[in-house]
């Protein structure tokens, strides 16, 4: 068994967890959180036998192979850092860090540390999403001359949404951008294969002041309607529109949102080429449209017989058995793993999003902000 520590227990530590079992050979042996008393919890209800209320003690046990990183973003580059210089796998919540300057860094000791390293880019691991790239990479599509879509969630729509997202202290200066524009920077670059190189963005914040619950709040948190509330000033946006060309001269765009009522986790894209279209939405995951201008459009569902046969092994039931995000997220962590298992290190374009592709997304990050800030067109530095 591959012996694992998971260091955050919030929303997303358990469904790294839940993942991990469904691998077989990896064992969860460790929580690590920031007190010993909620580690010890959390630890008990999750059926995990040791519990750690420091990085370091949870890196001194014995026989810890790989460490996954849950942490809220402004902690992402020190532990990353410090799972490097422990000499351990290390697979990271995203962002991987908060600036371009950390990201570069982080990748130097990766390459140096000589281990597995991979970032939470769950997207691309969808059965249908895997398909596009296929499809892509086998011609079909034809030259891709433009791709679009949009990232929409509707969580931080009322004045009283707030957690620690919100603060740029603890989320990092960019918010929506961060945290869903990455995913679909990600997914956009895996399907069409090629590098975003230039933006042109325009952000807004719909809530300059938010009520923040003096009780704490957790992410995707329902109002209770007995909280207290104090105010506190908003300097990250709740969405933004985003201009691109690809490295080839060819372009796109894309909207993120966290206040659009209605949607809950949409992430959609379409790419044109010369001989077809396709199309996705992460909330019917199951099908992909195929955009014909000769004869009728196909809905190609996610069916291994069906499917191009160097993906087909990304869905793992027949047609008509829906498979979902936590599917995603296993074949995520199963490309991780097997990494970890033949000891082989990631290449920088790998079929599981490594730390160059999560270094690569900071500096588009840091580009769109910029480009924001300065009401012009920028380019993404590596
Ligand atoms: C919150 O916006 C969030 O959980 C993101 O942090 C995830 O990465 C995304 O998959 C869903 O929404």
């Amino acid at each position: 068994m591959i012996k694992v520590g998971i260091i955050g227990s919030g929303f997303i530590g358990p469904a790294h967890l839940e993942a991990l079992r469904r691998l077989g050979d990896v064992e969860v042996v460790a929580l690590c959180d920031s007190t010993l008393d909620a580690a010890q919890q959390k630890a008990r209800a999750l059926n995990v036998p040791h519990a750690y209320d420091s990085v370091a003690a949870l890196l001194a046990h014995p026989g810890l192979q790989v460490v996954h990183n849950c942490t809220p973003n402004h902690l992402h580059a020190a532990i990353n850092r410090q799972i490097l210089q422990a000499g351990k796998h290390v697979f990271s919540e995203k962002p991987l860090c908060m600036t371009g300057e950390e990201a570069r860094e982080l990748v130097q000791l990766a390459e140096q540390a000589g281990v597995v390293h991979g970032v939470s880019f769950v997207y691309r691991q969808f059965a249908m999403v895997q398909q596009a790239a296929s499809m892509r990479r086998a011609g079909s599509v034809g030259s891709i001359f433009s791709a679009h879509g949009s990232y929409l969630q509707d969580w931080m729509l009322l004045e009283t949404d707030y957690n620690w997202r919100v603060d740029a202290k603890q989320g990092g200066a960019s918010r929506t951008v961060a945290d869903i524009g990455s995913h679909w920077c990600d997914t956009i670059q895996f399907v069409t294969g090629k590098q975003i190189v230039e933006v042109m963005a325009d952000l807004s914040i719909v809530w300059p002041t938010r009520k923040a619950s003096v009780t704490g709040a957790a992410t995707f948190n329902q109002d209770s309607g007995n909280a207290r509330y104090e105010d506190r000033p908003v300097s990250t946006e709740d969405m933004g529109s985003i201009l691109f060309r690809f490295e080839d001269g060819s372009k796109g765009c894309f909207h993120v949102s966290q206040v659009s009522a209605g949607r809950k986790n949409r992430l959609n894209f379409e790419i044109n080429g010369s001989a077809c279209s396709l199309a996705w939405d992460q909330e019917i995951p199951q099908h992909l449209w195929v955009g014909q201008r000769s004869q009728p459009n196909q809905l190609l569902s996610d069916d291994p017989g069906l499917m191009n046969a160097d993906v087909a092994a990304s869905a793992h039931f027949p047609g008509g058995h829906i498979e979902g995000w936590p599917d995603a997220f296993k074949n995520m962590l199963g490309q991780f793993y097997q990494a970890v298992r033949e000891g082989r290190k990631p290449v920088r374009s790998d079929t599981f999003a490594s730390f160059y592709d999560g270094a690569n997304v900071m500096y588009l990050i840091e580009a769109i902000v910029k480009s924001h800030q300065q009401q012009r067109w920028v380019r993404v530095e590596p």
